[in-house]
């Protein structure tokens, strides 16, 4: 039996929780409530546009509403945890809001992810179903399916976008049935899990709740004015926390402007759409942004409706951040958030200045944020350390994972970021470093300890660390350091780079966690308590 959902997640205290209502942070309103919302106001007005597809406000909630009726017809109930899998298409919005709205809670994985992640957000979840797409480019979908459904004991139910090629899988078109506008759960409720980054073994499940996300959601609109005139392009993997609510697409829904999903990310094609759509606004990572600003002078395609871009996920360089506004002829604005709350961002009437140096501010007055030093206690403003951080969006606990959370949390319920930053007089952060052990590929996050278990998997291999390098592009590639096990003669069993990274690939771990480089050590530096010495690593590799 599993216990009840209401004790699967961390409840922020009682006080806090009346204190953010108190506010008008929280208002007792569930995503879809938001969107029926503008779909009463602006019926008629464009909501979302996919390829050959458009939706207007009113079509894109009735839509929901049937797909709703479908869900709930084939067995799944308000508490069942499911997994959504979608590339950027209607239907991946067409699902999140039609299981948030009945309480059925996806995990929203992205589209990168292979059966090592898929199978554990299964398990862990107890995921009821699997819910996939089958436009993600090289990867067979329902294959994937048939093979969760062999190895995850919950799993029910296959559902795909597209048309069924095993007789297990469920057509999502044929799910649609008379629309059902009645709601299950409450505002309080976990709506649907974002994923973490991770540090540890396997990446956590991040409970998020109608309350919390809808206030992010509506702190970022106005933030970022969004509006009825917002023609927001989203490039980036849409269940992804920036594109999806900072303020992303539900920041479009609930303001009554347009999506524009875009499947290919490259400057060509999103020119193409920016053009054709007369798009204001979009959300990059780094990688993507200077893509984009190399090839903008050259482009034929006309950008002159773009407003603003954001930046955010990975650490933005000061210098090509100056650049970017008369590159792509519109305002930046820096996005540091995470998938487990605090979204900061460089306002709008800023000065240039903070905006190509600092990542920006809290959206809410009660976002606590602590700089503290190794001991916990507050540095001074300027001096870097660990931030921390407590509010009436950012989660009290990771979901099950109890152990994990008495290192994540502290007593007070402040979560440890893992980022380490300096807080300026004017209250914006500078993001300068990390003390969890992750690469940030370009705003790809790749837990070290994971990629390392799976390595230490291989017969050969007697040792392994993972580690970032500097690059040019991503910021950031990783690297492997491999110590090989020794033969009968005692010398160390030749490895190819190449057959590694096959064994990665073949264990199903997703594409952008194999190793960039893979470099061999007859024994890895150790700290004085015995740890691997990863800053030597990193300092003896960076070089080569
Ligand atoms: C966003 O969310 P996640 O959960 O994929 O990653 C969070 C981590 C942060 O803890 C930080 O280490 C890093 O990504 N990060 C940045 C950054 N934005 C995120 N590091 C430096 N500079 C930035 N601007 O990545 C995310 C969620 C919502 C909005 C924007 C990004």
């Amino acid at each position: 039996m599993t216990t009840p959902t209401s004790l699967d997640f961390t409840p922020w205290p009682p006080e806090y929780a009346q204190y953010y209502r108190q506010q008008g942070y929280w208002q007792d309103r569930t995503l879809f409530d938001c969107l029926s919302a503008t779909a009463e106001q602006l019926p008629d007005a464009i909501a979302l546009i996919c390829q050959d597809q458009q939706y207007t406000y009113q079509q894109l909630r009735h839509k929901i509403a049937r797909l709703s009726a479908g869900f709930v017809s084939l067995g799944l109930k308000a508490g069942d945890n499911v997994v959504l899998q979608m590339a950027n298409e209607a239907e991946f919005y067409l699902c999140f809001f039609a299981l948030t709205m009945k309480g059925i809670k996806p995990v929203l994985a992205l589209p990168a992810h292979r059966h090592m992640e898929l199978s554990y957000f299964c398990q862990h979840a107890e995921a009821k179903a699997y819910i996939c797409s089958d436009q993600i480019t090289g990867f067979d979908t329902q294959q994937q399916a048939l093979q969760l459904l062999e190895t995850c004991p919950s799993l029910r139910l296959l559902v795909t976008s597209g048309t069924a090629s095993h007789r297990e899988m469920t057509p999502l078109s044929t799910l649609y049935s008379d629309a059902c506008y009645r709601q299950h759960g409450q505002a309080t409720d976990v709506a649907f899990y974002q994923l973490s980054g991770g540090t540890t073994g396997t990446s956590k499940l991040i409970p998020r709740t109608h309350n919390d996300y809808v206030y992010s959601v509506l702190g970022s609109i106005e933030i970022c004015r969004f509006n009825t005139e917002t023609n927001y392009l989203c490039v980036l993997p849409a269940a992804h926390n920036f594109p999806l609510s900072s303020p992303g697409s539900l920041g479009v829904f609930f303001s009554g402007g347009t999506v524009i999903l875009g499947q290919d990310s490259s400057p060509k094609a999103a020119f193409e759409l920016i053009e054709r759509h007369k798009v204001t606004v979009s959300a990059l990572v780094p990688p993507l942004a200077l893509l984009w600003m190399q090839y903008a002078p050259s482009a034929s395609e006309d950008i002159s409706s773009l407003e603003l871009v954001q930046v955010g996920g990975a650490k933005f360089s000061q210098s090509t951040a100056q650049q970017l506004p008369e590159k792509l002829h519109c305002q930046l604005q820096q996005v540091f958030g995470m998938a487990e709350g605090l979204v900061n961002y460089t306002r709008l009437d800023d000065p240039l200045d903070i905006i190509v140096s600092t990542q920006g501010r809290p959206i809410s007055p009660d976002d606590e944020v602590l700089v503290v030093n190794e001991d916990g206690e507050p540095v001074p403003y300027g001096q870097e350390g660990k931030l921390m951080t407590r509010g009436p969006y950012t989660i009290r606990g990771y979901y099950r994972a109890a152990e994990h959370n008495r290192r994540s949390f502290n007593p007070e319920g402040f979560y440890s970021t893992g980022d380490l930053v300096k807080l300026t007089q004017d209250g914006n952060l500078i993001v300068t470093g990390r003390d969890k052990d992750q690469i940030n590929r370009g705003g790809e996050k790749i837990a070290a300890e994971e990629v390392e278990n799976v390595l230490l998997q291989h017969p050969d291999v007697h040792d392994a660390a993972l580690i970032a390098i500097p690059d040019t592009f991503l910021g950031e590639r990783s690297c492997a350091i491999v110590v090989p096990e020794q033969d009968k003669t005692l010398k160390p069993i030749a490895l190819k780079q190449i057959d590694l990274k096959r064994f990665l690939h073949d264990k199903g771990l997703a594409e952008y966690k194999i190793p960039d480089q893979i470099r061999f050590m007859a024994v890895l530096p150790k700290t004085p308590v015995g740890k691997i010495n990863k800053k030597q690593l990193r300092e003896q590799f960076s070089t080569v």
